[in-house]
């Protein structure tokens, strides 16, 4: 049975934005392919609602309002305009483009958070919460700074972002620092309000299980859902959703951002008269796409929170992979990014290309390489020189030599747009968006050939009827193209649309049948070039805006780091170094530590009876494979610790250059030889 069409409603929604700057090509990793996938679910007669909106809560969007010396709703709203005009422009279509600060928002939050409480889900809980002397305020979430307690990485308060990418609760995070001022935190004692995640560990076992998710979103949550804390839902702020009966503070923001997913939903479903409730409370599809950075919040809390409160569980979530630029980890910090009003729109490339880019680089899953190189490359392929060119081929032709457009299907010819329009019913399901956009591709060079083959330009004097025949064939093939694509590029699909004679609007309501309806000759305009070549100059001239960026940024880095003092080095005795076991050790074996992409778990030789087990975070510069055998430094009496759940006996040393290199001696010598 395929999974689509079903009876069932389908409600797709994205991952929120926050609403605290401009898009980058980033942000539509993630709209573009969900907006594909809707369109193919209508085109197959899928009742499909597509919903989403604007994060405006959280210490992400107050520290960047401070900094703009901006009250927040002020600030939000500015970018929440933005964020609706570019997705109009990239023609991702949401039925409802919310806010969670929409009054709906706030009152489905508050009513959650009552369920849950009802429910016995929620506990007080006096806590030590980050405190800033300097700045005499509280420290949540991103106001704070320190070390991830389970990989050593720098982390924000409440998540490590750079390293095992772990959600944090107050408190857990070390040497907390805080953000706007840099001052050592000081510990305060504070009552907040917990959620019992820690009850949901079965239940998420099971239903994990059972969730139509892309791989990558699964195996992560499937190792977090063994080690389970439960959940401070509770903030000092000012701005948020208050906590229903302790007005002073306010729910965190990985609570109400979520449930915008409802209220984006009752909003839409009360605008044309329908019940929000079939979906969040009934038998419906909830699917989610988001970015492979927030699958703990998405497979984890949320699904616990929608289980205690009594709400319909998600039945899909799409993770997809980052996206890079030169081939760098994006970063706009370091000037690998690319904006897209002022770096794409405002340079005149059409978000249809972009859209094709994104949705065909790669599978969903994997990372996206952006380079205008690469950009251009593909464009000028498979969308100038395969799709466009058999448009217009054929259109030119048939107008130019004027053409009486009239026949019948040969059956080689529907065989080929039936291959395109199975493998698009086939693949959405497994959120396969490449292979559908190949699918595409190959039937256009399927006309290419067919057209190419047949020689109408030497029927059209020798046999009249038979180049008529063959143009009807090639005519049919663009209309299956038009239907085809208009997932993957909509307002080219439509502009071929209109070049057929039909009205382009239309075609957004085309079912995928369509693509096999005879077509009918009607009035045509005249065609117009569908794809323009994308030319080096303009490449090049994109290429050197992006250099001066990272140039500018990495002189800035520069010089900041000229500007810092050395930290002032503390001094130790001889008997503090003493105090230290250093040892020779050998890497007898070595695997990764799953659901981290940091970690190696080692097994080293310090000439003991058995080998010590001991993870480095240092899986991103050394494999497994290449670690086997090497001989490594080890501090041998460090008090033995446990990191996502597993022991480490002692620590390999490393200098901290380019992503760590590890220690070694420069002769051969014995494992548990003492170094002094
Ligand atoms: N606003 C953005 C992010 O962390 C965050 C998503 C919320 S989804 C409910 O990617
Ligand atoms: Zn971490």
């Amino acid at each position: 049975m395929p999974e689509f069409p079903c009876d069932k409603p389908v409600l797709v929604t994205c991952g929120l934005p926050y609403a605290n700057g401009p898009a980058h090509i980033g942000h539509l990793r993630t709209y573009i392919p969900a907006d594909m996938f809707v369109r193919t679910l209508r085109k197959m007669r899928q009742d499909t609602v597509f919903v989403c909106g604007s994060d405006t809560h959280g210490t992400p969007i107050i520290v960047n309002a401070e900094e703009h010396k901006m009250p927040p709703a002020e600030f939000i709203k500015k970018y929440h305009l933005l964020f609706a005009d570019v997705f109009k422009k990239f023609q991702i279509d949401f039925n409802r483009y919310g806010s969670t600060d929409d009054p709906t928002n706030h009152e489905r939050t508050r009513s959650i958070v009552m369920d849950l409480q009802k429910n016995g889900y929620v506990y007080p809980k006096t806590i030590p919460v980050a405190y800033c002397k300097t700045c005499a305020r509280g420290l949540p979430d991103r106001y704070v700074e320190g070390v991830c307690p389970y990989c050593g990485q720098n982390a924000r308060g409440d998540e490590c972002d750079i390293g095992c990418q772990r959600h944090l609760e107050p408190g857990e995070i070390l040497d907390p620092r805080c953000k706007v001022c840099g001052t050592k935190a000081e510990i305060r004692q504070q009552e907040h309000f917990f959620f019992k995640l820690s009850s949901f560990g079965d239940f998420l076992q099971q239903y994990l299980d059972t969730l139509h998710a892309t791989p990558n979103a699964v195996n992560y949550a499937m190792e977090w859902a063994k080690e389970l804390k439960d959940w401070c839902i509770t903030r000092n702020l000012e701005w948020g959703v208050r906590y229903p009966g302790h007005e002073d503070l306010v729910v965190y923001v990985w609570v109400d951002a979520p449930i915008g997913y409802i209220a984006f939903t009752e909003e839409y479903m009360s605008s044309v008269g329908r019940d929000w409730q079939s979906i969040w409370k009934g038998d419906s599809r909830i699917i989610h796409f988001i970015g492979g950075d927030i699958i703990y919040h998405h497979c984890i809390f949320w699904p616990a929170m929608l289980k205690g409160a009594g709400y319909t569980l998600p039945w899909g979530v799409v993770a997809s992979g980052m996206i890079k630029v030169n081939d760098k980890k994006f970063s706009k910090s370091r000037g690998y990014i690319v904006w897209v009003e002022d770096d794409y729109l405002a340079h005149g490339f059409h978000p249809d290309l972009l859209r094709y880019y994104i949705l065909s680089y790669t599978s969903h899953t994997k990372d996206i390489n952006f380079s205008w190189k690469e950009f251009q490359t593909k464009i000028n392929k498979e969308l100038v020189g395969s799709f466009g060119n058999f448009v217009n081929r054929i259109l030119t032709f048939i107008d130019s030599k004027g053409i009486d457009v009239h026949g019948t299907v040969d059956p080689e010819v529907s065989a080929a747009i039936k291959v395109a329009a199975d493998t698009m019913t086939t693949e959405i399901a497994n959120y396969e968006f490449k292979k559908i956009s190949d699918a595409i591709i190959t039937l256009s060079d399927f006309g290419n050939t067919y057209f190419q083959g047949h020689e109408p330009w030497k029927l059209i004097k020798e046999d009249p009827a038979a180049c008529r025949q063959v143009l009807y064939n090639c005519v049919q093939i663009v209309k299956a193209l038009a239907v085809l694509s208009e997932p993957l590029v909509p307002a080219k699909a439509a502009e071929i649309w209109g070049m057929l004679g039909y009205k382009p609007e239309d075609l957004a309501n085309a079912s995928i049948d369509e693509a096999f309806v005879p077509y009918e000759n009607v009035a045509r305009p005249k065609p117009k070039i569908l794809f323009a070549k994308l030319e080096d100059k303009k490449i090049a001239e994109m290429e050197k805006i992006l250099d001066q960026r990272v140039s500018v940024a990495e002189a800035k880095a520069r010089g900041q780091k000229e500007a810092e003092p050395e930290p002032k080095m503390e001094q130790i005795t001889i008997d503090d170094f003493g105090r230290m076991e250093l040892r020779v050790g050998r890497v007898v074996s070595c695997e990764r530590v799953k659901g981290s992409k940091k970690l190696l778990k080692s097994m080293i030789d310090l000439g003991e009876d058995k080998p010590r087990q001991i993870l480095s975070g240092i899986a991103e510069v050394y494999t497994p494979e290449e670690m086997v055998g090497k001989t490594v430094i080890v501090i041998a009496n460090l008090k033995p610790a446990k990191i996502m759940g597993i022991e480490s006996n002692g620590m390999v040393l490393a200098a901290d250059s380019n992503g760590a290199t590890l220690l070694t001696v420069e002769k051969p010598s014995e494992p548990g030889t003492r170094i002094h």
